[in-house]
């Protein structure tokens, strides 16, 4: 029987790649979009004919319940939130409402229309934020340190108590930094990517960045959606960290990607401090050996190949913008 799964945020980086993940597994992919005066479906182009688009804020609490009603999940992927963790400073309260509150409504809605679906939270490893130990793994207390990273905690802990309250399935993923060409231009894996190619094409002549001491456990997000697929299949629901188990700092994904296309990051980077962070997680590595014995799931790309790829679509596609 045909399986229906519903994405919250499936216009964003990971929901485009789960909705081709179960699409390929011959679901019925529903993704729940905000209404905006101009569309942003550019990362679900290629497959917008194979997918069915309502119209849903987590916001607004009834048009959720409206949502699963139409919908009748199976599955439930609450990929939505804001998700840039600096303007989660500029704007902490509706940070909250999104990604902390918009938890508690989904789940609520799900609790009302559809109680025996499998619900799915994108949760992160900013909640370990000062870390207290390292590596970090399910049991690793949270510190977090940004607005954002506190909202996210706190949808963490919701989602575990709906589970323990009223016997949902409903899990978090406790997911690290995870990239890909389709990653947003603001984030720095992106950014540095994006600027090594408009640097060789010559259209700028340097990047300013922020904190290049910082270190992140850095994937690929394709990987990543599996793992969240993987959790919902479980006989029993529980939490997972999904990382690759290596840290690598900012400073040295700028020096592969400069070095791919030929080029010296030094003569090029520039520290801003305008890009600097009012409270900084250092150095975030994650212990995924829980989800590879019960999930069987493993990374599939090297940090190098990760950023080869970034790199490589970039140019790509300024290369197509001068053809
Ligand atoms: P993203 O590219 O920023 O996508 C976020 C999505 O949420 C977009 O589709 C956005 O829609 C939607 N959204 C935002 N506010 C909404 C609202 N009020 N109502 C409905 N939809 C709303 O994020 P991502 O990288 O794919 O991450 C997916 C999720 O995983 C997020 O919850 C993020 O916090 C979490 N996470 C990400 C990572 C990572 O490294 N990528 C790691 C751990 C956890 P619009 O297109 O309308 O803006
Ligand atoms: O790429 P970032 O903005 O990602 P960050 O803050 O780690 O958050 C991402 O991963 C989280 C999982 O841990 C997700 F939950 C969250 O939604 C998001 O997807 O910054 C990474 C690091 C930071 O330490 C930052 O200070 O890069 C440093 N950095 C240095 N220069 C910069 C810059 N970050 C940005 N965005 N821009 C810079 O110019």
């Amino acid at each position: 029987m045909t399986r229906t799964a519903l994405i919250t945020g499936i216009t964003g980086q990971d929901g485009s790649y789960l909705a081709e993940w179960l699409l390929e597994k011959n679901y019925r992919v529903v993704g729940m979009v905000r209404r905006a005066s101009t569309e942003n479906f550019e990362r679900i182009q290629p497959f917008r004919d194979r997918i069915e688009l309502l119209q849903g804020d987590l916001l607004d609490q009834w048009s959720l319940v409206r949502v699963l009603e139409k919908t009748q999940p199976d599955e439930i992927y609450n990929l939505a939130a804001m998700s840039f963790v600096p303007t989660s400073w500029d704007q902490p309260t509706l940070t909250g409402e999104f990604t902390g509150l918009g938890v508690t409504r989904l789940l609520d809605a799900m609790r009302l229309v559809c109680p025996k679906a499998r619900f799915y939270q994108a949760s992160s490893s900013e909640m370990f934020g000062k870390v207290r130990e390292t590596p970090q793994n399910e049991n690793t207390p949270f510190h977090p340190r940004s607005p954002y990273a506190v909202a996210k905690v706190y949808g963490h802990y919701i989602t575990v108590n709906y589970r323990e309250s009223y016997h949902l399935f409903a899990v978090s993923g406790i997911l690290f930094n995870h990239e890909s060409p389709r990653r947003g231009l603001e984030f720095v894996t992106r950014k540095i990517s994006d600027g090594v190619a408009r640097i060789k094409q010559g259209l700028a002549s340097e990047l300013r960045l922020g904190n290049l001491d910082s270190c992140r456990d850095w994937g690929f997000a394709g990987d990543y959606v599996r793992a969240m697929w993987l959790m919902l299949q479980q006989p029993q629901p529980s939490d997972f960290v999904i990382a690759t188990g290596q840290s690598h700092s900012v400073r040295d994904f700028c020096e592969i990607a400069f070095s791919h296309v030929g080029l010296d990051w030094r003569k090029f980077v520039r520290q801003d401090p305008r890009f600097m962070r009012p409270a900084e997680v250092d150095h975030l590595i994650g212990d995924a050996s829980r989800a590879r014995r019960l999930l069987g799931w493993e990374p599939t790309i090297s940090f190098e190949a990760l950023v080869r790829m970034m790199v490589d679509a970039d140019l790509e596609r300024f290369q197509k913008r001068k053809d």
